[in-house]
């Protein structure tokens, strides 16, 4: 047939692209694994998925990242390194089939990527220096490396293991075993179909290999810290909580618990990788202006400092009204006021040079609260307890701050490992760098727990509970509003303290059809809780919450 050989010689293109894209892709397996074994020997996050993707954190508009944080949630870090993952693959595959033309310039493409993980891991601020950037460069060449041989001619077109035998009488080469194929098609570059097979193989056992052991190694490496954490013993607190009243919590079925189990409460942070911090070699530097009496602190002198606890509810200024970035846990640490007036930190409103106080974390965070909310009488806690247990590696072990009545971003430095005390003039944190507000007070807000928007109660007697916050202010009133009525008082459960939220309740006598309830609280000042709509940035949301049901 004439068709025939043109329809093969399609056939051999095809071969040859499915190889190329084969080669890229394990030449960006190889990369990413040797990469992985490098990091064991720097820090795993210097290794480049976790260094481009912190650098594409610390880059993205505030409104992107409210937006992943919206959709994705907890998961939005998940999110994004599946999605570099994915980019990667398709980067690999048309690096691939460019080495097919050009295998000089398709390879040294994998070095591009070399370049920008190793300046993405340089310019993180917890980069320790120029070794961050060894794992990408390690792994570009790898696969780099990989690509150029996956594309090469090797001697003879014949399998490797088809030792060329060349008699001494000279004559030609012969396959060793002539039951193996034929060579590759004249003119094809490259290694036989077997001969590819091999050394692709061999190229993915090796990165897997080597993948496997920079993970192992790398895992290895948070022992330390999780020993370390294994031995705290929290001490007993010289200060404790009062019990939390009985009538503070209600029996609601639906409603969030008053206390938010630990492996419940939402996390939100930067951190791709969460820092494993040894407590034993951790410390604690308070320094800057006007601290006369700077210090630093191990652990163990925290410890065997007064301990408080208290009951502290928490919130991020990223969470949209009605939404699940709030918990309530039962702190303990130590009083940050004290530990500041023993370094001689005189609040601005007392004459101090310093009003603003700058928490530094391990993982490069910064984040600054005013000094005059931290002196102020209130119970800003560096802790290293939560809810009874030391605090999780997720929630800032070994030490944190939380400071009641401020949004996370302008109080709660997890990780911490430096004080400096500046001003709001001379100094911008993180988030203040990316269009957040400066100073961030809790707004007072209320959450519908239940009924769930959209769900369909039966008509009668409804149960509707929820929460409200004002933490600093407490909360003296909640009301609930059916469609356009009148707003009618939601009974409201004990109050704990005036830094936690108080559950609600209020018995809806519902009739059938579509409603929607909604609620406001009004704050121990009196203020009542705003019904203008503001977004989350810069300063944190504001309106009312409403569900919409539909009675049967
Ligand atoms: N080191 C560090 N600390 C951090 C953050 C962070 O990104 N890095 N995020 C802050 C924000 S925005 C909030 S709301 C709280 C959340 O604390 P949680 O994750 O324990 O709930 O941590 C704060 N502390
Ligand atoms: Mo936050």
């Amino acid at each position: 047939m004439r068709q025939e050989p043109s329809t093969s010689r399609r056939g051999i293109r095809w071969v040859r692209r499915a190889r190329a894209a084969l080669s890229g892709l394990l030449a960006g397996y190889a990369a990413l694994a040797f990469a992985e074994l490098v990091s064991a020997f720097v820090r795993p996050q210097a290794g480049p998925v976790v260094a481009v993707g912190s650098a594409a954190i610390d880059r993205t508009p505030a409104s992107v990242k409210d937006w992943a944080i919206r959709h994705f949630g907890t998961d939005d870090k998940l999110v994004l390194q599946l999605g570099i993952l994915v980019v990667l693959a398709v980067l690999a595959v048309l690096l691939g089939l460019l080495a097919l033309a050009h295998r000089a310039t398709g390879s040294a493409g994998v070095l591009v990527f070399g370049v920008v993980g190793a300046a993405a891991a340089l310019s993180r601020p917890d980069s320790t220096g120029a070794a961050d950037a060894l794992p990408s460069v390690a792994g570009a060449l790898a696969g780099g490396l990989l690509l150029y041989g996956l594309g090469g001619r090797p001697a003879v077109t014949g399998p490797p293991d088809a030792v060329p035998v060349v008699r001494p009488g000279g004559e030609r080469p012969v396959a060793a075993d002539d039951t193996v194929p034929p060579a590759a098609t004249p003119g094809e570059p490259g290694w036989d179909r077997r001969g590819f097979l091999v050394a692709a193989t061999a190229a993915a056992a090796a990165s897997t290999g080597a993948g496997a052991l920079g993970r192992s190694l790398n895992g290895g490496r948070g022992r330390d810290a999780v020993a370390s954490r294994a031995d705290v013993l929290l001490p007993a607190p010289g200060s404790p909580a009062a019990p939390v009243p009985a009538g503070a919590r209600l029996r609601v079925p639906g409603i969030g618990p008053f206390v938010t189990p630990t492996k419940d409460f939402y996390r939100v942070d930067t951190a791709l990788v969460v820092p494993k911090v040894d407590a034993t070699t951790w410390r604690l530097r308070i320094h800057g202006e006007g601290v006369t009496r700077p210090v630093s602190l191990s652990f163990d002198d925290l410890l065997r400092r007064a301990a408080i606890e208290r009951d502290i509810t928490l919130t991020c200024v990223s969470n949209e009204v009605g939404g699940p970035y709030v918990g309530n846990a039962r702190w303990i640490g130590v009083r940050l006021a004290d530990l500041l007036a023993e370094c001689g930190v005189t609040p601005p409103s007392k004459g101090g040079p310093a009003d603003q106080l700058v928490a530094r974390s391990v993982d490069g965070m910064t984040i600054g609260s005013p000094v005059d909310d931290v002196m102020d009488g209130r119970d800003a806690l560096l802790a290293f307890g939560m809810n009874g247990r030391p605090l999780p590696f997720e929630h800032g072990f070994p030490v944190r701050m939380v400071v009641p009545g401020l949004y996370g971003y302008v109080s709660a430095c997890k990780w911490i490992q430096d004080i400096e005390l500046t001003t709001f003039d001379a100094y911008d944190p993180y988030w203040v760098k990316r269009k957040w507000a400066r100073r961030a007070p809790v707004k007072t807000q209320s959450r519908i727990d239940t009924p769930k928007p959209f769900a369909r109660p039966r008509a009668g007697t409804v149960m509707v509970a929820g929460v409200a916050w004002a933490q600093r202010r407490g909360i003296r009133e909640v009301e609930v509003r059916v469609d356009d009525g009148p707003w009618q008082q939601a009974r409201l459960a004990a109050e704990d303290t005036v830094d936690t939220w108080r559950q609600w309740s209020f018995p809806w006598q519902a009739a059938k059809g579509g409603h929607t309830l909604t609620v406001r609280a009004t704050d121990g000042t009196g203020q009542v809780q705003t019904a203008l709509r503001a977004r989350t940035i810069p300063d944190g949301a504001s309106g009312r919450h409403s569900v919409v049901v539909t009675v049967d």
